[in-house]
C-alpha cells in the first residue's frame, strides 16, 4: 500500500524519509500541484519522493503532519476528496482545537511524538530522538483493533510507537508538554536544552497546575508532578532541537500558542477557572510573533 505524506515541516519530512528508508512508496502533496518531484535530505543523505494531489485514486495510507490551524481546512479537503475505500488517515499536530471531537472524521488515528526535529532549509535535522503513541482519535473508537499494517509501517520507519486505547489522554500529556516548553523557547530565542540553564521550573509549576485542572474538567487524570517531570525529560532527550514554535516565530509564520496555551486558557475561562499563567505566556507569545 503506498503512503501519502502531508506537511513537509520537520515532522512529515523526518516520517517521509524513514518510511522511504524501509522501501514503502511514499508520495508527498504539496500545497501547489508543482513540482512533481522533491529531495529532502538527512544525515547528509538525499532523498527523492513524487508529489501527489487529491483526489487520490488507488487506496492509501495518509500520514498528515500539519498545524493545528491547518486541520480544519485539510479535513474539509479531504471529506471533499472521498478517500478510496480502505485508504487510512493518520493525524498528528500539536495542541487541540476547540470542537475537536466534531470535526474528526470516523477511522482517522493520531500519532502522537516526542521526537525532536526542524528544518534546516532542504535539510531536516533529527535532533532529539523520543517515542510516539498511535491510537483511533474518536474517542468512542478507542478500545477497537490496532491497524496492523499501519502500526507495523510507522514502527518500522520511526520507533518506538506504542499502541494506545488512551491517546486521547497522550494528546493531553504532549499539549502539556508543548505548552511547558515551546513558549520559553521562544521568549529566551534558544534550543530546549538551553532551558534547563533559565529559571522555569516555578512557571512550568504553575502552568502544570493550571492544565491538570482543566484535563480533570474534561475527564482526564493528570499529576502536576508528572507532567513537570516528563516536560524536565523531553528537554533532555531534544536538547539540541529548536521547538517547532521557536522556528515559526524565526521565519515568520503563524505559532500554534491558539491551540496550546492559548487553548487551556479559554478552555479554562469558559469553565469559570481561569488560567492566568497560560493566558499570560498566550499573550506574550502573540507579542513576540509576527501574527
Ligand atoms: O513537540 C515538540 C515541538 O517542538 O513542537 C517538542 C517535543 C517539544 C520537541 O521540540
Amino acid at each position: 500500500m503506498q503512503w501519502l505524506v502531508i506537511g513537509q515541516g520537520a515532522i512529515g519530512s523526518l516520517m517521509a524519509i524513514n518510511l522511504q528508508r524501509t522501501g514503502v512508496k511514499v508520495a508527498l502533496k504539496l500545497r501547489q500541484p508543482q513540482p512533481e518531484s522533491v529531495t529532502i535530505s538527512l544525515d547528509q543523505q538525499t532523498y527523492s519522493f513524487a508529489t501527489q494531489s487529491l483526489p487520490l485514486t488507488e487506496p492509501t495510507h495518509i500520514f498528515a503532519a500539519i498545524k493545528a490551524y491547518q486541520v480544519t481546512e485539510f479535513l474539509a479537503e479531504l471529506k471533499q476528496s472521498l478517500l478510496p475505500i480502505n485508504s487510512t488517515l493518520v493525524l498528528s499536530y500539536n495542541g487541540m482545537l476547540d470542537n475537536e471531537q466534531e470535526v474528526l472524521p470516523a477511522g482517522a488515528l493520531h500519532w502522537v511524538t516526542t521526537h525532536g526535529a526542524y528544518r534546516d532549509g532542504a535539510a531536516v535535522i533529527h535532533a532529539g530522538h523520543g517515542e510516539s503513541w498511535l491510537g483511533w482519535a474518536q474517542v468512542e473508537q478507542a478500545s477497537s483493533r490496532r491497524p496492523a499494517e499501519v502500526f507495523t509501517a510507522l514502527n518500522n520507519a520511526l520507533p518506538l510507537l506504542n499502541w494506545s486505547p488512551a491517546i486521547h489522554q497522550r494528546r493531553w500529556q504532549k499539549l502539556a508538554m508543548n505548552c511547558l516548553i515551546n513558549p520559553f523557547t521562544v521568549i529566551h530565542q534558544c534550543r530546549n536544552g538551553e532551558l534547563l540553564h533559565q529559571q522555569v521550573l516555578d512557571e512550568q509549576y504553575a502552568l502544570a497546575e493550571e492544565l491538570v485542572w482543566l484535563a480533570h474538567h474534561h475527564g482526564v487524570l493528570l499529576q502536576v508532578e508528572d507532567l513537570v517531570q516528563q516536560a524536565q525529560q523531553v528537554i533532555h532527550q531534544t536538547a539540541n532541537n529548536y521547538s517547532s514554535m521557536y522556528m515559526d516565530v524565526k521565519h515568520g509564520r503563524p505559532t500554534e500558542i491558539d491551540y496550546l496555551n492559548g487553548f487551556v486558557a479559554r478552555q479554562s475561562m469558559q469553565a469559570g477557572h481561569p488560567a492566568p499563567h497560560h493566558q499570560a505566556l498566550w499573550h506574550r507569545v502573540r507579542e513576540l510573533s509576527l501574527y
